[in-house]
């Protein structure tokens, strides 16, 4: 809604009190941590397959709907992990929109990224891009459900599966996301998950590997406990990836909360598309009806052809108003200095991923913020937009 003076001129809408971030971390009744703390205390014990450790691991499980899921220290290191624990080799095809930790934790492993293109509609790696670049020395895909949004997972299963690859999938975004009612993490050989305190369900840092078989996540729990096998023996060169209980703590704290979260940010999100559809060149990044989203994002993309002010330019005068959006995933991770070399990465490779890093704008987006905040962000971009 405009605000307007008593000469009937739109009048600048009043900047926030209090910094709006793009997120805050969903926490529980302080009292209910500080409960669980008791019984930690009591125990005296604070890490190594704890019993909020394994709890939370069940309780995951029940909630993601899979049947084997290891918890980790954060989602780098789930990545980590899954890279070792499917030996991959040589080279690995990912996207270049993405964070740091999908391609960062390739080379930690060894192993060269090869960017392909993203879909211009789904940011997300585009299937044809996948197949084109596919050599001798390629031996696994890793997707990122960006967003939430799901990579297009039967194209990709089906080239994986025709030229005997394996898929990684980044689901640090995608905690729940269910494509046709089916769980995302049911896809590819192992799903990673983050449990940042940016993330939808957090454990301040955590993180966690689903796989389909319990032989891997047996093997998973060995390669994150630095390749112990038991007190004397060491069968892997595993590194410490653990979960402590006071993490494990605050993940069974806060898993309860997660549907209610996610209803609040279904309305929330409602009032930015209301809102935000009739402003030119600006699109909400919109979810395709068979796919239940994660809605850790809200994603706006400002195509300065048409609209009135670039991203950078909208990103910059939300400042002033106390609204700090964020422009993930900018820069692209093939244009970091120690990858911009990489045949992969040359800008003509990319397109899409070019076109999207300049477009993309994440806007506040948690519950708390409340409908109410969101008409008020919109008031603020309503007015950046009337000039
Ligand atoms: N794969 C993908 C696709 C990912 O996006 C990520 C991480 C990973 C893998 C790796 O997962 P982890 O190893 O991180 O578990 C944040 C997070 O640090 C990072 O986890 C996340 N992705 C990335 C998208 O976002 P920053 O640099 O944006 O964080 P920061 O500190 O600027 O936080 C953003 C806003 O959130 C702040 O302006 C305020 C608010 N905030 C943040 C924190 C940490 C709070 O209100 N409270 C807090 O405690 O990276």
């Amino acid at each position: 809604m405009a605000v307007v003076s008593a000469a009937g001129k739109q009048r600048a809408p009043a900047a926030f009190d209090e910094p709006i971030y793009v997120t805050r971390p969903l926490l529980p009744d302080l009292r209910d941590y500080v409960a669980a703390l008791e019984g930690i205390w009591q125990r005296r014990w604070l890490t190594n397959k704890g019993e909020l450790h394994d709890a939370l691991e069940r309780a995951l499980c029940e909630h993601l709907r899979v049947r084997h899921l290891s918890l980790v220290a954060n989602g780098t290191a789930a990545l980590m992990l899954a890279y070792r624990v499917f030996e991959l080799t040589g080279e690995v095809i990912t996207t270049p929109f993405t964070s740091p930790a999908t391609v960062n934790a390739l080379t930690w492993c060894g192993l060269t990224p090869v960017f392909a293109d993203i879909n211009p509609v789904t940011l997300t790696l585009d299937p044809v891009a996948i197949e084109a670049a596919i050599t001798p020395r390629t031996s696994a895909i890793v997707g990122v459900h960006i967003y939430g949004m799901p990579c297009d997972v039967a194209r990709i299963g089906t080239i994986a599966a025709r030229r005997d690859l394996k898929v990684i999938y980044d689901g640090a975004h995608a905690f729940g996301t269910e494509i046709d009612g089916v769980p995302i993490t049911q896809f590819g050989q192992a799903t990673a998950l983050s449990f940042h305190a940016t993330k939808l369900f957090s454990s301040a840092e955590g993180g966690a590997i689903v796989v389909a078989d319990a032989r891997i996540k047996y093997s998973i729990d060995r390669w994150r406990t630095l390749g112990f096998a038991d007190e004397a023996s060491v069968v892997v060169p595993g590194i410490n990836a653990r979960m402590n209980e006071l993490e494990a703590a605050l993940g069974l704290a806060t898993l309860g909360l997660v549907a209610a979260e996610q209803r609040a940010r279904a309305e929330i999100a409602q009032v930015y598309s209301t809102r935000l559809a009739g402003l030119e060149g600006l699109t909400c990044h919109a979810i395709p009806p068979n796919v239940s989203n994660s809605r850790l994002y809200c994603v706006v993309r400002i195509d300065s052809a048409i609209a009135p002010v670039s991203r950078d330019e909208l990103w910059e005068r939300l400042k002033p108003f106390n609204v700090f959006a964020r422009r993930y995933f900018h820069p692209l991770c093939s244009d970091f200095a120690f990858y911009r070399d990489l045949p992969s990465a040359c800008a003509g490779n990319l397109p899409a991923a070019h076109r999207a890093v300049r477009q993309v704008l994440c806007l506040p987006f948690y519950g708390s913020l409340g409908a109410a905040g969101a008409h008020r962000i919109c008031d603020i971009i309503d007015h950046i937009w009337s000039g």
